[in-house]
């Protein structure tokens, strides 16, 4: 039924601690909670008790979240104590001399509360400061074995859980989520063999080729130090000279300005170790590899202008998504790749392997498909969880090794290093999201917050007193791979690592005309806000070394002339194996489930036609769409056929960037309503020029083009997007709209400028 279409739950019924229970919404003036039973006294709630990695992770190799359980505390039916346990009598007045005396120093009940909060903060990472993380698990297709001893490539059906943590790297812990960005894609699997954590990027390259210059990188794109300006944005002098005096982050740029940098959900991206590895297996053999993350949903980006507009209206936008998606039962789902090649392969490439400011193109190294991740349960605790979690790139197990990639030899110190401050001393591995299920014994000891409780004298390796334990695991334990390495100590780079360029001209070769329009959109908009013009001009001389279209196009975006390309640091350019790689654009996912958790925006208002509102809604809900019907404002609205709906959502509190298609609704009445607020034609307008789809029924006709909107492309054919019917139209209409979402955006109708 109509008025039933958006109950997809927002949250999750069964966690009875955090939204209580019915009777407990409404507690009678002065109540408190009757003095707890015995069975209350176990602060574990009964709904969050047990396995949740998923139906297929009840296969008994699977601790899951479940590990986490006895940590995991709800206050129902609890009474509320101090941190000592001690019962509080009254939680509202403090402790003082006389009703209008002065407060007393010996209120420890006060003090406690009032320095803990004092000290609730800790420092926010230095990169990837804002993001968002669930719980889920890793199941493997097959057995790796032949390939690396890795344990949760150990055999087919095999089940890992892992946190991710998915992230933007610039902003500041409260920024916007819709920053023009890179993406961080951090796994942790708490595998059987210890933590692996596969620390990625939705990019599959990066900026600099050597750590040495990662502090630097990051100075230059975070807010400039003497105004703390801008928040979350790239677009700005620091970093743009940065980048234009460090040409081997050229092909990077392509991708941050390409769409890549504006997902429309962490759902909707692909993920990348970037580095490249080595897989081991039992007999030492080394295999080199790349890991790669697609989405089952496909990959889909949002547009420039709504990105700006979102940022306004939903900050979280990221957040929110993946959130109702796992609270509602839509599990996010990503297949794991892998790209395997020897030493020998890769010495032929005309890039080096352990230059992370390349690919290996699809079309030399094929994808091997390895497994699947689902994300299947939120955080508790966004603090706990998502705040504390410690990825770290030198967390490696048995079968996966590292290679000399520069950028990764900083890597596998900086992120242990960072979590000392943040987190505050040593022991951060034994904070519950990061303790892994496989037993930890080693003779590290003490330092601050130690958890585990050491038992007897010896805390020293050889031992006799302790029988020798814990032992030495030998062969079985972890043993790095015996690289060979004769080499003079230098700090230089390989001949190969001074191409800057023919990786990013095929990234570019390789998109679509509307992604290529994108691209040079972006470097207009972001070169436009630098304001020191030689900076400008020394971007566009790196790209005329990219492709003269692009520099030609960005140059006529700021009124100026293409400068000379920029001198290149090798004289005889190598030939790149791959010209073109259709891989690389977006438009090659489009994902396999249609419009499952699509957003779609019904406009109502009073008199809406009821027969036809119930058709769209019902067969869109059918298809898993989140249906939100949004009103002048919320609360009931009555239909053309006297019965009432809830409007949830109103023009003001849900504009119409958060959507991913638009119904107008048939109704004379409801549209004369309509027309008389100019908010709803700014509604309408937006998705117009975002290209998402328009299902116009009946007397709606009128609002489309009431804001001067066309049907028909410039090609002159019918645009797909928009789907005008009457009520009696309509199942056949439904369809064709249900496969105009499915096709997420009408790209064909984009113009720049846009035309209404
Ligand atoms: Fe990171 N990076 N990074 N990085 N990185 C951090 O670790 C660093 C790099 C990535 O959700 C920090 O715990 C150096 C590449 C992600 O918690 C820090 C270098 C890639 C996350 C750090 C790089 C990444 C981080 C900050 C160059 C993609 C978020 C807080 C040598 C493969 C993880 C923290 C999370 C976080 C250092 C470059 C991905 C400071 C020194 C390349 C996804 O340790």
């Amino acid at each position: 039924a109509v008025d039933k279409l958006a109950r997809r739950f927002t949250h999750n019924r069964e966690k009875a601690g955090e939204y209580g229970r019915e009777s407990a919404l409404s507690p009678a003036e002065g109540a408190h909670a009757d003095t707890p039973d015995l069975i209350a006294a176990s602060t574990v709630s009964e709904a969050n008790r047990g396995d949740k990695t998923g139906s297929r992770a009840g296969s008994g190799d699977s601790p899951g979240s479940a590990s986490l359980d006895r940590v995991r505390t709800d206050a129902q039916g609890q009474r509320l104590t101090t941190n000592q346990g001690v019962a509080i009598a009254d939680n509202q007045n403090s402790l003082k001399a006389g009703m209008r005396g002065p407060a007393l120093l010996k209120d420890f009940i006060l003090r406690e509360k009032i320095t803990h909060f004092d000290h609730e903060r800790i420092p926010e990472r230095i990169v990837h400061a804002r993001g968002s993380g669930a719980h889920g698990f890793f199941e493997a297709y097959d057995s790796l074995r032949a390939i690396t001893r890795a344990a949760p490539f150990a055999r087919a059906g095999k089940i890992t859980p892992v946190f991710v943590r998915f992230s933007t790297v610039a902003g500041e812990r409260g920024s916007k989520d819709t920053a023009r960005d890179v993406r961080g894609f951090a796994v942790k699997f708490y595998t059987d063999e210890g933590n692996w954590d596969l620390v990625g990027n939705n990019i599959p390259v990066f900026f600099i080729q050597d750590a040495m210059k990662f502090p630097d990188l990051v100075h230059a794109v975070k807010p400039e130090p003497h105004h703390a300006m801008p928040q979350a944005a790239s677009a700005h002098d620091t970093f743009w000279d940065f980048v234009s005096l460090m040409p081997e982050s050229t092909h990077m740029l392509m991708w941050v300005m390409s769409d890549r940098a504006i997902p429309r959900s962490y759902r909707m991206m692909q993920g990348f170790g970037v580095h490249t590895f080595r897989l081991v297996n039992e007999d030492g053999e080394a295999t080199l590899c790349k890991f790669h993350w697609a989405p089952k949903l496909g990959t889909h980006s949002l547009t420039w202008d709504e990105a700006v507009k979102i940022s306004g209206c939903d900050p979280d936008y990221h957040r929110r998504d993946l959130w109702e998606a796992i609270e509602s039962g839509a599990y996010p789902e990503y297949e794991l790749s892998v790209q395997l090649f020897s030493e020998a392969q890769a010495a032929k490439f005309s890039f080096d392997v352990l230059d992370s400011t390349k690919i290996v193109p699809e079309e030399l190294v094929p994808l091997t498909p390895v497994g699947r991740l689902v994300l299947n349960r939120n955080p508790d605790n966004f603090f706990a969880e998502t705040e504390q979690v410690a990825f770290c790139a030198a967390h490696v197990v048995p079968g996966i090794d590292f290679t000399n990639d520069p950028l990764l030899a900083g890597r596998i110190h900086s992120y242990v290093d960072t979590q000392l401050s943040r987190l505050g001393g040593p022991n951060f591995h034994e904070i519950p999201i990061n303790a892994p299920v496989a037993p930890v014994q080693n003779n590290q000891r003490d330092g601050l917050h130690r958890q585990a409780i050491h038992r007897g004298r010896v805390a020293y390796e050889p031992n006799s007193l302790g029988g020798g334990c814990p032992f030495q695991a030998g062969a079985a334990g972890f043993v790095s791979f015996p690289e060979p390495v004769r080499a003079d100590e230098l700090r230089a780079k390989p001949e190969k690592f001074a191409e800057h360029y023919n990786q990013a001209t095929l990234f570019y070769a390789s998109q679509s005309p509307i992604e290529k329009a994108h691209i040079i959109a972006a470097f207009r908009f972001e070169l436009s806000k630098v304001m020191v013009p030689a900076i400008r001009a020394r971007v566009v001389s790196m790209l005329a070394n990219v492709a003269p279209d692009l520099a030609a196009g960005v140059a006529d975006g700021l009124g100026i002339k293409v400068p000379d390309a920029m001198p290149r640091a090798i004289a005889r350019t190598p030939r790149a194996e791959v010209k073109q790689s259709p891989t690389l654009s977006l438009l090659a996912r489009p994902g396999e489930l249609g419009i499952q958790t699509r957003k779609i925006a019904v406009l109502v208002a009073p008199g809406v036609e009821a027969v036809s509102l119930r058709k769209v809604g019902d067969r869109l809900v059918a298809a898993g769409a989140t249906v939100r019907l949004v009103g002048p404002r919320v609360g009931p609205i009555a239909l053309s056929d006297g019965s009432v709906v809830e409007a949830e959502a109103s023009l003001e509190n849900e504009p119409s960037v958060l959507f991913d298609a638009l119904v107008l609704p048939d109704g004379e009445a409801a549209v004369a309503r309509l027309a008389s607020d100019g908010r709803v034609a700014e509604y309408i307008k937006d998705q117009y020029r975002h290209c998402k789809p328009i299902l116009v029924v009946g007397a709606s006709r009128s609002l489309l083009e009431g804001i001067g909107a066309s049907t028909v492309l410039a090609d002159g054919s019918e645009d797909a997007g928009i789907v005008l019917a009457t009520s009696k139209e309509l199942p056949d209409a439904v369809e064709r709209f249900v496969e105009a979402i499915a096709a997420h955006r009408h790209w064909q109708r984009e113009t720049d400028r846009p035309l209404v």
